[in-house]
Protein backbone atom coordinates (compact mmCIF):
# COMPACT_ATOMS: atom_id res chain seq x y z
CA UNK A 1 0.00 0.00 0.00
CA UNK A 2 2.79 2.28 0.95
CA UNK A 3 4.44 1.82 -2.95
CA UNK A 4 0.90 3.37 -4.13
CA UNK A 5 3.00 6.60 -2.96
CA UNK A 6 5.78 8.51 -4.29
CA UNK A 7 9.00 8.66 -1.59
CA UNK A 8 8.37 11.68 -0.99
CA UNK A 9 4.31 11.80 -0.08
CA UNK A 10 4.10 12.75 3.05
CA UNK A 11 2.50 11.53 5.85
CA UNK A 12 1.76 13.68 8.99
CA UNK A 13 -0.80 14.62 11.61
CA UNK A 14 -2.98 17.59 12.07
CA UNK A 15 -3.81 19.99 15.26
CA UNK A 16 -5.05 23.23 16.13
CA UNK A 17 -4.03 25.96 18.28
CA UNK A 18 -6.88 26.19 20.36
CA UNK A 19 -7.75 22.74 20.39
CA UNK A 20 -4.10 21.68 22.43
CA UNK A 21 -1.59 24.31 23.37
CA UNK A 22 -3.75 25.82 27.06
CA UNK A 23 -2.03 27.93 28.60
CA UNK A 24 -4.35 30.45 26.89
CA UNK A 25 -3.01 33.48 29.19
CA UNK A 26 0.54 32.53 29.14
CA UNK A 27 3.56 35.10 27.65
CA UNK A 28 1.42 37.73 26.72
CA UNK A 29 -1.31 36.01 24.74
CA UNK A 30 -4.38 37.95 24.44
CA UNK A 31 -8.28 36.29 24.37
CA UNK A 32 -9.61 35.15 21.75
CA UNK A 33 -13.67 34.93 20.84
CA UNK A 34 -13.07 31.42 21.76
CA UNK A 35 -12.36 32.02 25.09
CA UNK A 36 -15.22 33.90 25.88
CA UNK A 37 -17.50 31.86 23.92
CA UNK A 38 -16.86 28.92 26.64
CA UNK A 39 -16.96 30.93 29.19
CA UNK A 40 -21.23 31.40 28.50
CA UNK A 41 -23.23 29.23 29.78
CA UNK A 42 -24.66 26.40 27.44
CA UNK A 43 -22.12 26.78 24.97
CA UNK A 44 -19.69 23.65 25.56
CA UNK A 45 -21.69 20.77 26.03
CA UNK A 46 -19.15 19.41 28.79
CA UNK A 47 -18.59 23.07 30.24
CA UNK A 48 -15.33 22.58 29.47
CA UNK A 49 -12.68 25.33 27.51
CA UNK A 50 -9.82 25.19 25.63
CA UNK A 51 -7.45 26.73 28.90
CA UNK A 52 -5.77 23.66 29.35
CA UNK A 53 -6.78 21.36 26.74
CA UNK A 54 -3.43 19.23 26.23
CA UNK A 55 -1.05 21.27 27.49
CA UNK A 56 0.61 21.30 24.70
CA UNK A 57 2.34 24.80 25.30
CA UNK A 58 4.31 23.10 28.00
CA UNK A 59 4.73 19.91 26.61
CA UNK A 60 6.67 20.62 23.22
CA UNK A 61 9.87 19.17 23.20
CA UNK A 62 7.74 15.48 24.22
CA UNK A 63 4.97 15.93 21.71
CA UNK A 64 7.47 16.44 18.83
CA UNK A 65 9.18 13.85 19.94
CA UNK A 66 6.33 11.34 19.88
CA UNK A 67 5.71 12.49 16.16
CA UNK A 68 9.33 11.21 15.27
CA UNK A 69 8.45 8.02 17.15
CA UNK A 70 5.24 7.96 15.75
CA UNK A 71 7.33 8.45 11.97
CA UNK A 72 5.25 11.01 11.26
CA UNK A 73 7.00 13.00 8.04
CA UNK A 74 5.03 16.18 8.28
CA UNK A 75 3.07 17.78 10.84
CA UNK A 76 0.24 20.48 10.16
CA UNK A 77 -0.37 22.99 13.03
CA UNK A 78 -1.95 26.68 14.05
CA UNK A 79 -1.02 29.66 14.56
CA UNK A 80 -2.69 31.03 17.68
CA UNK A 81 -3.13 34.96 16.44
CA UNK A 82 -3.92 36.09 19.77
CA UNK A 83 -0.26 34.68 20.64
CA UNK A 84 1.42 37.02 17.93
CA UNK A 85 -1.14 39.90 18.49
CA UNK A 86 -3.09 40.00 21.60
CA UNK A 87 -5.37 42.53 20.18
CA UNK A 88 -5.15 41.70 16.59
CA UNK A 89 -3.29 44.75 15.85
CA UNK A 90 0.15 46.09 16.33
CA UNK A 91 3.62 44.83 17.28
CA UNK A 92 4.29 41.31 16.89
CA UNK A 93 4.61 39.33 20.66
CA UNK A 94 8.09 38.23 20.68
CA UNK A 95 7.12 35.73 23.58
CA UNK A 96 4.68 34.72 20.81
CA UNK A 97 6.76 34.06 17.97
CA UNK A 98 9.32 32.91 20.05
CA UNK A 99 7.19 29.70 21.04
CA UNK A 100 6.84 28.07 17.11
CA UNK A 101 10.13 29.41 16.36
CA UNK A 102 10.81 26.89 19.66
CA UNK A 103 8.06 24.91 17.51
CA UNK A 104 10.10 24.91 13.74
CA UNK A 105 13.42 24.25 15.59
CA UNK A 106 12.19 20.84 17.03
CA UNK A 107 10.21 20.08 14.02
CA UNK A 108 13.02 20.66 11.38
CA UNK A 109 15.67 19.36 13.29
CA UNK A 110 13.84 16.19 13.20
CA UNK A 111 12.87 15.90 9.68
CA UNK A 112 9.58 16.54 9.78
CA UNK A 113 7.99 18.91 7.57
CA UNK A 114 5.39 21.97 8.95
CA UNK A 115 2.73 22.85 7.36
CA UNK A 116 0.55 25.78 9.14
CA UNK A 117 -2.68 27.23 9.21
CA UNK A 118 -3.09 31.00 10.09
CA UNK A 119 -6.42 31.21 11.39
CA UNK A 120 -8.04 28.31 12.74
CA UNK A 121 -10.91 29.70 14.70
CA UNK A 122 -9.30 31.68 17.24
CA UNK A 123 -9.74 35.47 16.35
CA UNK A 124 -8.76 37.86 18.98
CA UNK A 125 -11.57 39.22 21.47
CA UNK A 126 -10.60 42.60 20.90
CA UNK A 127 -11.53 42.07 17.20
CA UNK A 128 -14.17 39.86 17.66
CA UNK A 129 -16.08 42.92 20.03
CA UNK A 130 -15.32 45.85 16.67
CA UNK A 131 -17.69 43.31 14.67
CA UNK A 132 -15.16 40.81 14.24
CA UNK A 133 -15.85 38.68 10.61
CA UNK A 134 -19.10 41.05 9.89
CA UNK A 135 -16.41 44.05 10.38
CA UNK A 136 -14.77 44.58 6.53
CA UNK A 137 -11.79 46.03 8.51
CA UNK A 138 -11.05 42.49 9.85
CA UNK A 139 -9.46 41.40 6.65
CA UNK A 140 -7.29 44.41 6.62
CA UNK A 141 -6.03 43.16 9.78
CA UNK A 142 -5.61 39.66 8.92
CA UNK A 143 -3.76 40.46 5.89
CA UNK A 144 -1.14 42.84 9.00
CA UNK A 145 -0.75 39.17 10.69
CA UNK A 146 -0.11 37.47 7.89
CA UNK A 147 2.32 39.90 6.34
CA UNK A 148 4.04 39.75 10.09
CA UNK A 149 4.05 35.90 10.32
CA UNK A 150 5.18 34.99 6.79
CA UNK A 151 7.95 37.57 7.45
CA UNK A 152 9.05 35.72 10.67
CA UNK A 153 9.32 32.16 9.71
CA UNK A 154 9.83 32.91 6.21
CA UNK A 155 10.85 29.55 4.32
CA UNK A 156 10.43 27.33 7.19
CA UNK A 157 7.03 26.58 6.90
CA UNK A 158 6.82 24.75 3.84
CA UNK A 159 2.96 24.98 3.14
CA UNK A 160 1.31 28.35 4.68
CA UNK A 161 -2.82 28.09 4.33
CA UNK A 162 -4.58 31.40 5.51
CA UNK A 163 -8.05 29.76 6.91
CA UNK A 164 -9.29 26.63 7.94
CA UNK A 165 -12.64 25.74 6.98
CA UNK A 166 -14.01 29.79 6.15
CA UNK A 167 -17.28 27.70 5.66
CA UNK A 168 -17.44 26.48 8.78
CA UNK A 169 -15.99 29.78 10.69
CA UNK A 170 -18.94 31.39 8.93
CA UNK A 171 -22.03 29.13 8.95
CA UNK A 172 -21.51 27.08 12.38
CA UNK A 173 -20.15 30.33 13.98
CA UNK A 174 -22.56 33.19 12.67
CA UNK A 175 -25.72 30.91 11.65
CA UNK A 176 -26.32 27.69 13.52
CA UNK A 177 -24.38 29.71 16.90
CA UNK A 178 -22.74 26.70 17.97
CA UNK A 179 -18.97 27.69 17.58
CA UNK A 180 -17.84 31.35 18.73
CA UNK A 181 -19.20 34.18 18.77
CA UNK A 182 -22.10 32.29 18.51
CA UNK A 183 -24.81 34.58 16.59
CA UNK A 184 -27.45 33.20 14.41
CA UNK A 185 -27.86 35.62 12.10
CA UNK A 186 -27.79 34.70 7.93
CA UNK A 187 -26.65 38.58 7.09
CA UNK A 188 -23.49 37.91 9.68
CA UNK A 189 -22.88 34.69 8.27
CA UNK A 190 -23.02 36.25 4.68
CA UNK A 191 -20.72 39.13 5.66
CA UNK A 192 -18.24 37.09 7.59
CA UNK A 193 -17.76 34.53 4.62
CA UNK A 194 -17.20 37.58 2.64
CA UNK A 195 -14.85 38.94 4.82
CA UNK A 196 -12.76 35.86 5.09
CA UNK A 197 -12.66 35.48 1.63
CA UNK A 198 -11.16 39.37 1.40
CA UNK A 199 -9.23 38.19 3.75
CA UNK A 200 -7.67 35.48 2.09
CA UNK A 201 -6.74 37.05 -0.94
CA UNK A 202 -5.66 40.28 1.11
CA UNK A 203 -2.95 37.76 3.01
CA UNK A 204 -2.04 35.68 0.30
CA UNK A 205 -0.93 39.19 -1.59
CA UNK A 206 0.56 40.00 2.07
CA UNK A 207 2.93 36.89 1.97
CA UNK A 208 3.82 36.43 -1.23
CA UNK A 209 6.90 38.67 -1.17
CA UNK A 210 8.02 37.03 2.34
CA UNK A 211 8.71 33.37 1.59
CA UNK A 212 9.34 31.44 -1.15
CA UNK A 213 7.00 28.36 -0.16
CA UNK A 214 3.47 27.27 -0.93
CA UNK A 215 1.12 29.23 -0.11
CA UNK A 216 -2.62 28.12 -0.01
CA UNK A 217 -6.06 27.52 2.07
CA UNK A 218 -7.92 24.43 3.65
CA UNK A 219 -11.36 24.23 2.43
CA UNK A 220 -13.74 21.19 4.06
CA UNK A 221 -15.62 18.89 1.36
CA UNK A 222 -18.16 16.52 0.98
CA UNK A 223 -20.45 15.01 -1.73
CA UNK A 224 -24.04 15.24 -1.33
CA UNK A 225 -25.77 12.29 -3.00
CA UNK A 226 -29.43 12.10 -3.46
CA UNK A 227 -31.10 9.72 -1.40
CA UNK A 228 -32.99 8.02 -4.93
CA UNK A 229 -33.47 9.55 -8.59
CA UNK A 230 -36.64 11.55 -7.39
CA UNK A 231 -36.27 14.58 -9.27
CA UNK A 232 -37.04 16.85 -5.96
CA UNK A 233 -33.93 15.00 -3.90
CA UNK A 234 -31.71 15.03 -6.52
CA UNK A 235 -32.10 18.85 -6.74
CA UNK A 236 -31.56 18.75 -3.23
CA UNK A 237 -28.88 17.50 -3.53
CA UNK A 238 -27.28 19.47 -6.12
CA UNK A 239 -27.79 22.75 -4.38
CA UNK A 240 -26.08 21.50 -1.10
CA UNK A 241 -23.40 20.33 -3.04
CA UNK A 242 -22.56 23.75 -4.70
CA UNK A 243 -23.12 25.71 -1.72
CA UNK A 244 -21.02 23.16 0.38
CA UNK A 245 -17.97 22.68 -1.49
CA UNK A 246 -18.28 25.90 -4.46
CA UNK A 247 -19.39 28.28 -2.75
CA UNK A 248 -15.23 29.36 -1.29
CA UNK A 249 -13.94 27.67 -3.67
CA UNK A 250 -15.38 29.41 -6.43
CA UNK A 251 -14.28 32.43 -5.79
CA UNK A 252 -10.87 31.90 -5.05
CA UNK A 253 -10.47 29.71 -8.51
CA UNK A 254 -11.23 33.52 -9.93
CA UNK A 255 -15.17 32.24 -10.78
CA UNK A 256 -16.58 34.36 -8.15
CA UNK A 257 -20.19 33.10 -5.88
CA UNK A 258 -21.64 30.45 -7.68
CA UNK A 259 -25.18 31.77 -9.29
CA UNK A 260 -27.11 29.50 -7.10
CA UNK A 261 -25.34 31.77 -4.17
CA UNK A 262 -26.33 34.89 -5.67
CA UNK A 263 -29.76 33.88 -6.36
CA UNK A 264 -30.47 32.73 -2.68
CA UNK A 265 -29.19 35.04 -0.70
CA UNK A 266 -28.25 37.96 -3.13
CA UNK A 267 -30.31 40.62 -1.01
CA UNK A 268 -28.54 39.60 2.51
CA UNK A 269 -24.82 39.55 0.84
CA UNK A 270 -22.63 42.69 2.06
CA UNK A 271 -21.16 45.44 -0.06
CA UNK A 272 -19.15 43.57 -2.43
CA UNK A 273 -16.57 46.57 -3.91
CA UNK A 274 -15.34 46.17 -7.67
CA UNK A 275 -11.85 44.78 -6.85
CA UNK A 276 -13.40 42.50 -4.41
CA UNK A 277 -13.26 39.20 -6.57
CA UNK A 278 -9.43 39.85 -8.02
CA UNK A 279 -8.41 39.91 -4.99
CA UNK A 280 -9.88 37.19 -3.28
CA UNK A 281 -8.11 35.08 -6.32
CA UNK A 282 -4.79 35.34 -6.29
CA UNK A 283 -3.05 32.66 -7.80
CA UNK A 284 -2.20 29.96 -4.39
CA UNK A 285 0.28 27.15 -4.89
CA UNK A 286 -1.86 23.84 -3.02
CA UNK A 287 -5.30 23.49 -1.61
CA UNK A 288 -5.32 21.50 1.46
CA UNK A 289 -9.01 19.56 1.96
CA UNK A 290 -10.45 18.56 5.18
CA UNK A 291 -12.65 15.10 3.97
CA UNK A 292 -14.33 13.60 6.80
CA UNK A 293 -17.96 12.07 5.66
CA UNK A 294 -20.43 12.53 2.45
CA UNK A 295 -23.89 14.16 2.98
CA UNK A 296 -26.81 11.58 2.09
CA UNK A 297 -29.64 13.93 0.89
CA UNK A 298 -33.27 14.47 1.03
CA UNK A 299 -35.51 17.19 -0.06
CA UNK A 300 -37.19 19.04 2.61
CA UNK A 301 -38.92 22.52 1.68
CA UNK A 302 -39.32 22.60 5.17
CA UNK A 303 -35.87 23.78 5.72
CA UNK A 304 -34.06 26.75 4.60
CA UNK A 305 -32.43 26.65 0.81
CA UNK A 306 -30.91 24.28 -0.04
CA UNK A 307 -33.90 22.42 1.24
CA UNK A 308 -31.24 19.42 1.75
CA UNK A 309 -31.96 17.08 4.91
CA UNK A 310 -29.43 14.94 5.65
CA UNK A 311 -30.22 11.30 6.26
CA UNK A 312 -29.00 8.08 7.82
CA UNK A 313 -28.09 4.90 5.71
CA UNK A 314 -28.68 2.06 7.28
CA UNK A 315 -26.45 -0.17 4.98
CA UNK A 316 -23.20 1.98 6.73
CA UNK A 317 -21.00 2.63 9.66
CA UNK A 318 -21.29 5.56 11.72
CA UNK A 319 -18.23 7.24 13.77
CA UNK A 320 -19.27 8.80 16.93
CA UNK A 321 -19.79 12.01 15.47
CA UNK A 322 -22.86 10.47 13.31
CA UNK A 323 -21.17 10.69 10.48
CA UNK A 324 -21.16 7.85 7.68
CA UNK A 325 -17.79 6.57 6.96
CA UNK A 326 -17.89 6.61 2.95
CA UNK A 327 -14.42 6.72 1.92
CA UNK A 328 -15.44 6.28 -1.50
CA UNK A 329 -16.48 10.33 -1.47
CA UNK A 330 -12.74 11.46 -1.09
CA UNK A 331 -11.84 9.74 -4.45
CA UNK A 332 -15.19 11.49 -6.01
CA UNK A 333 -13.70 14.70 -4.26
CA UNK A 334 -10.49 14.77 -5.32
CA UNK A 335 -11.33 13.96 -8.86
CA UNK A 336 -14.09 16.62 -9.17
CA UNK A 337 -11.92 19.42 -7.34
CA UNK A 338 -9.48 18.70 -9.93
CA UNK A 339 -11.36 18.77 -13.09
CA UNK A 340 -13.16 22.32 -11.70
CA UNK A 341 -9.90 24.20 -10.89
CA UNK A 342 -7.22 21.90 -11.98
CA UNK A 343 -4.28 22.67 -9.64
CA UNK A 344 -1.07 21.97 -8.95
CA UNK A 345 -1.11 20.08 -5.64
CA UNK A 346 -3.96 19.14 -3.06
CA UNK A 347 -3.35 17.56 0.41
CA UNK A 348 -5.47 16.29 2.76
CA UNK A 349 -5.13 18.41 5.54
CA UNK A 350 -7.87 16.65 7.80
CA UNK A 351 -8.88 12.60 7.76
CA UNK A 352 -10.04 10.98 10.93
CA UNK A 353 -12.78 9.29 13.08
CA UNK A 354 -14.21 10.23 16.60
CA UNK A 355 -14.81 6.82 17.91
CA UNK A 356 -15.79 5.32 21.63
CA UNK A 357 -12.62 4.62 22.42
CA UNK A 358 -11.99 2.21 25.61
CA UNK A 359 -8.93 2.51 26.89
CA UNK A 360 -7.51 -0.37 29.28
CA UNK A 361 -6.05 0.33 32.73
CA UNK A 362 -2.58 1.17 30.99
CA UNK A 363 -4.10 3.59 28.87
CA UNK A 364 -4.19 1.51 25.85
CA UNK A 365 -6.74 1.58 22.89
CA UNK A 366 -7.19 -1.17 20.45
CA UNK A 367 -9.20 1.30 18.02
CA UNK A 368 -9.68 -1.16 15.23
CA UNK A 369 -12.24 1.37 13.78
CA UNK A 370 -9.97 4.06 13.11
CA UNK A 371 -7.31 1.87 11.50
CA UNK A 372 -10.15 0.51 9.29
CA UNK A 373 -11.10 4.16 8.36
CA UNK A 374 -7.79 5.33 7.63
CA UNK A 375 -7.01 2.45 5.45
CA UNK A 376 -9.83 2.76 3.82
CA UNK A 377 -8.97 6.77 3.14
CA UNK A 378 -5.84 6.40 2.30
CA UNK A 379 -6.50 3.70 -0.39
CA UNK A 380 -9.31 6.59 -1.74
CA UNK A 381 -6.20 8.98 -2.45
CA UNK A 382 -4.26 6.42 -3.90
CA UNK A 383 -7.41 6.01 -6.79
CA UNK A 384 -7.42 9.54 -7.02
CA UNK A 385 -3.96 9.53 -7.45
CA UNK A 386 -3.90 6.83 -10.28
CA UNK A 387 -6.35 9.07 -12.20
CA UNK A 388 -3.93 11.80 -12.11
CA UNK A 389 -4.41 13.64 -8.97
CA UNK A 390 -1.68 15.87 -7.86
CA UNK A 391 -2.16 14.30 -4.21
CA UNK A 392 1.51 15.41 -1.92
CA UNK A 393 0.86 14.85 2.05
CA UNK A 394 -1.89 13.06 3.99
CA UNK A 395 -2.49 14.97 7.67
CA UNK A 396 -4.29 12.60 10.01
CA UNK A 397 -6.82 14.36 12.17
CA UNK A 398 -5.71 14.76 14.92
CA UNK A 399 -2.31 13.94 16.60
CA UNK A 400 -3.97 14.16 20.29
CA UNK A 401 -7.15 13.72 21.68
CA UNK A 402 -8.35 17.17 22.39
CA UNK A 403 -11.16 19.99 22.36
CA UNK A 404 -13.37 18.86 19.92
CA UNK A 405 -14.97 22.97 20.30
CA UNK A 406 -18.90 23.03 21.24
CA UNK A 407 -18.59 19.22 21.88
CA UNK A 408 -15.54 19.42 24.65
CA UNK A 409 -13.43 16.62 25.41
CA UNK A 410 -16.66 13.98 24.77
CA UNK A 411 -15.18 12.92 21.47
CA UNK A 412 -11.90 11.95 20.67
CA UNK A 413 -9.98 12.11 17.42
CA UNK A 414 -6.72 11.28 18.79
CA UNK A 415 -4.47 8.49 17.01
CA UNK A 416 -2.65 8.80 20.61
CA UNK A 417 -4.97 8.60 23.73
CA UNK A 418 -4.63 12.06 26.17
CA UNK A 419 -5.32 11.08 29.86
CA UNK A 420 -7.03 14.79 30.96
CA UNK A 421 -6.40 13.73 34.60
CA UNK A 422 -2.56 14.02 33.98
CA UNK A 423 -1.54 14.61 30.62
CA UNK A 424 -0.71 11.40 29.80
CA UNK A 425 0.18 10.44 26.13
CA UNK A 426 -0.50 6.79 24.59
CA UNK A 427 -0.32 5.75 21.15
CA UNK A 428 -3.67 3.74 19.84
CA UNK A 429 -3.54 0.96 17.93
CA UNK A 430 -4.10 3.32 15.07
CA UNK A 431 -1.01 5.40 15.57
CA UNK A 432 1.36 1.99 15.84
CA UNK A 433 -0.84 0.93 12.78
CA UNK A 434 0.30 4.36 11.03
CA UNK A 435 3.58 4.26 11.91
CA UNK A 436 3.99 0.67 10.34
CA UNK A 437 1.97 1.77 7.28
CA UNK A 438 4.79 5.09 6.93
CA UNK A 439 7.56 2.37 7.00
CA UNK A 440 6.02 0.02 4.39
CA UNK A 441 5.14 -2.46 6.93
CA UNK A 442 1.41 -2.62 6.68
C1 LIG B 1 -12.79 20.02 11.37
O1 LIG B 1 -14.02 20.59 11.16
C2 LIG B 1 -11.97 21.05 12.12
O2 LIG B 1 -11.05 21.68 11.26
C3 LIG B 1 -11.29 20.51 13.32
O3 LIG B 1 -10.84 21.57 14.11
C4 LIG B 1 -12.23 19.58 14.04
O4 LIG B 1 -11.69 19.14 15.26
C5 LIG B 1 -12.50 18.40 13.14
O5 LIG B 1 -13.00 18.80 11.92
C6 LIG B 1 -13.47 17.40 13.71
O6 LIG B 1 -14.76 17.94 13.83
O7 LIG B 1 -18.95 21.92 17.90
O8 LIG B 1 -21.15 21.07 18.37
O9 LIG B 1 -20.72 22.31 16.37
C7 LIG B 1 -15.02 19.84 10.53
C8 LIG B 1 -16.33 20.49 10.89
C9 LIG B 1 -16.45 21.26 13.17
C10 LIG B 1 -18.02 19.72 12.32
C11 LIG B 1 -16.83 20.89 14.59
C12 LIG B 1 -18.42 19.32 13.72
C13 LIG B 1 -18.39 19.85 16.00
C14 LIG B 1 -19.81 19.90 16.44
N1 LIG B 1 -16.66 20.15 12.27
N2 LIG B 1 -18.18 20.37 14.66
S1 LIG B 1 -20.17 21.38 17.34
Amino acid sequence: MRSQFEDNFLFGAATSAYQIEGATSTDGRGPSIWDSFCAKQGTIVDKSSGDIACDHYNRLGSDVGLMKELGLSAYRFSIAWPRIQATGQGAANPKGLAFYDRLLDQLLGLGITPYTTLYHWDLPLALGEKGGWENRDTAERFADYAHCVSKHFGDRIANWATFNEPRCAAFVGHLEGRHAPGLKSLKATLAAAHHMLLAHGLGVQAMRGNTKTKLGIVLDMKPYHAIDDDPANELAARHGDTIFNHWFADPIFGKGYPVEVVEAFGDAMPLIQDTDFKTIAQPIDSLGINYYTRNLTRANHKLPYPHAEEVKNPAARYSDMGWEVFPAGLTEILTRIHQRYNLPDYYIAENGGAFPDKANEDNFVNDADRIYYMEQHLQAIAKAKAQGVPVSAYMAWSLLDNFEWGLGYTKRFGIVRVDYQNQTRTPKASAHWYRDFINGKA
